[in-house]
Formats: structure tokens, C-alpha cells, sequence
């Protein structure tokens, strides 16, 4: 289930993700689970406008965007038993779950984790959360970023793997900082202290979640097509599986 700040590159991740798994020969399908969205890059084989549309709901209700998706996820739970049996239906062994763009609607309401749940075998389930590469400017910000990643891994109650998404738009300083975090996170600290700010003891005990539970973050560009192979590697092991695909791709 690909999740993150709006905007983040979720639907290019699922295109990304699905034909990268195409080129090994592995068998998926793609769900769109965001009734607002307009345009989608792939075919999704099950996609939750079918059953309730967000601009219609908009339409018919006199409701503004962020009105509308409430109203149309509030919907979605009187089908929760139809979009699960096509999911069931759908080509598989993976499904790629594409996820609406308002982070706090998908990740904090409670009917739409009834949805989620309604859906999803959560035996199965990873969640990859994308933080957005173009926020990214400074440890104490990682360290919020973070913090974000951790609180919706809390909510949502599934294995998780953190990418930086748009890998491609970060500063060469700014993946540095992500290999820090993933090879030596204790140095961040250092880096932390280096910044002005008020805070810093907060980002500090961030820091000590994330050393303590050895929380790394992978960097991934769905445009460049790098990192897809290590967000599925990750994947596979948040649910212990052992082996991974055999990957024919340099990256
Ligand atoms: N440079 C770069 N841009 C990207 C990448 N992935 C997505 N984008 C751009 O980021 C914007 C948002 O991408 P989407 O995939 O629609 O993001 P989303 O998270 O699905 O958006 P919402 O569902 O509306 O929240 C688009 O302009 C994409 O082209 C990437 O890897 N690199
Ligand atoms: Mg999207």
C-alpha cells in the first residue's frame, strides 16, 4: 500500500513499481484507491471511482475537494465487500494500492481505516511511505519527516517501509544526509546540533527512535526508475520474507 504526503509521487510509484515488477516477470495488479483523482498513469484493475466518484460527489452534494473525498470515503465503506472481491479477482500475487493524497484524511480517519481494513489482508501488507524529496532540506527537518513516518506507522498498524521519493530533485548534500541516516544515524545528531532552532531536543529523541529501532529510509525516483528494486527488496523483508525476486535491472 504505497502512502505519503500529497503530492508525493504515490500514483507514479505505482506505475513505476508495477512495470518494474512486469520487466521480472512477476505478476501484480494495481488498485486505485483514490476517488478524487482525475488522471492515472496506468490501468488500475480495480479502481474505487467505479463505485464512488469524488467530483460527482462533489457535484451532487455541493461539496468543496476536501468535502467531497471525505464524503466519497465515507461512501466507500458501502462497498468495501465489492472492491475486495475484485482485488481478490485481480492478477496477482502482489497488489500495488494506490492511496488518496490527503495524508490526514487516509492515515488518521477512522472510516478510512475501516475501509483499508475491509480490504487489505493485513498478514500481507506492507505500507511504503513516501516523504517528499523536495521537503527534505535539514537534519532537524529529516528528523520531523520522520517523526511524520513514524506517526502514521503507529495509525495504521502495518509493517512500513520509508522512502524519500523524487530521488532524483535532491541535492547531492541531501542524499548524503539520507546514506548518513541509514549508515551512522548517531552522526545526525552532530549535524543537528550544528542548526539553529528551538526544538532541538524533540529532533533529538526522534533521532533516538529512529537509531534505537534502526529506521532507514530508501531513496527512490519512479522517473529515473532507481530504487524500485530496494523499496520492493525492503517490502519483502518487512514481511519476513526470505527471499527476494532475482532482478535483472542495474540500478
Ligand atoms: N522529479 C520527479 N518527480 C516526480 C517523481 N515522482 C512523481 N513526481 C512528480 O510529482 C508530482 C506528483 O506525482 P503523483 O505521482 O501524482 O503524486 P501523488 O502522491 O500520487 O499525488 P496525489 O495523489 O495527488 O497526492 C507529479 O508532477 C509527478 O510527475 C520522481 O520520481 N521524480
Ligand atoms: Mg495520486
Amino acid at each position: 500500500m504505497i502512502t505519503g504526503t500529497a503530492g508525493s509521487g504515490k500514483t507514479r510509484l505505482t506505475k513505476a513499481l508495477g512495470d518494474w515488477l512486469e520487466s521480472q516477470g512477476v505478476g501484480f495488479s494495481r488498485v486505485n484507491l483514490d476517488p478524487a483523482v482525475e488522471w492515472i498513469p496506468y490501468h488500475p484493475d480495480v479502481d474505487v471511482r467505479d463505485y464512488v466518484s469524488a467530483r460527482r460527489v462533489m457535484q451532487e452534494h455541493q461539496l468543496g475537494p476536501n468535502g467531497a473525498l471525505l464524503a466519497a470515503i465515507d461512501l466507500l465503506h458501502n462497498h468495501v465487500d465489492e472492491i475486495a472481491e475484485a482485488i481478490s479477482g485481480s492478477p496477482g500475487p502482489y497488489v500495488l494500492v494506490d492511496t488518496p493524497g490527503q495524508l490526514e484524511l487516509f492515515a488518521y480517519r477512522r472510516s478510512s481505516l475501516e475501509v483499508i481494513r475491509g480490504i487489505v489482508n493485513p498478514y500481507t501488507t506492507v505500507v511504503v511511505f513516501l516523504i517528499d524529496g523536495v521537503f527534505l532540506n535539514t537534519p532537524t527537518n529529516l528528523a520531523s519527516l520522520l517523526a511524520l513516518a513514524l506517526s502514521v506507522q503507529l495509525r495504521l498498524g502495518y509493517p512500513q517501509v520509508n522512502a524519500i521519493s523524487k530521488a532524483d530533485l535532491l541535492e547531492p548534500e541531501m542524499l548524503e544526509l539520507v546514506e548518513k541516516l541509514n549508515e551512522e544515524p548517531e552522526s545526525l545528531l552532530e549535524l543537528m546540533w550544528r542548526e539553529e532552532g528551538p526544538y532541538k531536543t524533540y529532533a533529538e529523541k526522534i533521532y533516538r527512535i529512529v537509531v534505537e529501532e534502526g529506521i532507514s529510509l530508501v531513496p527512490v525516483s519512479s522517473i529515473r526508475e532507481e530504487g524500485l528494486s530496494t523499496v520492493f527488496g525492503e517490502a519483502q523483508k518487512a514481511l519476513g520474507v526470505e527471499e527476494g525476486i532475482e532482478t535483472n535491472i542495474e540500478e
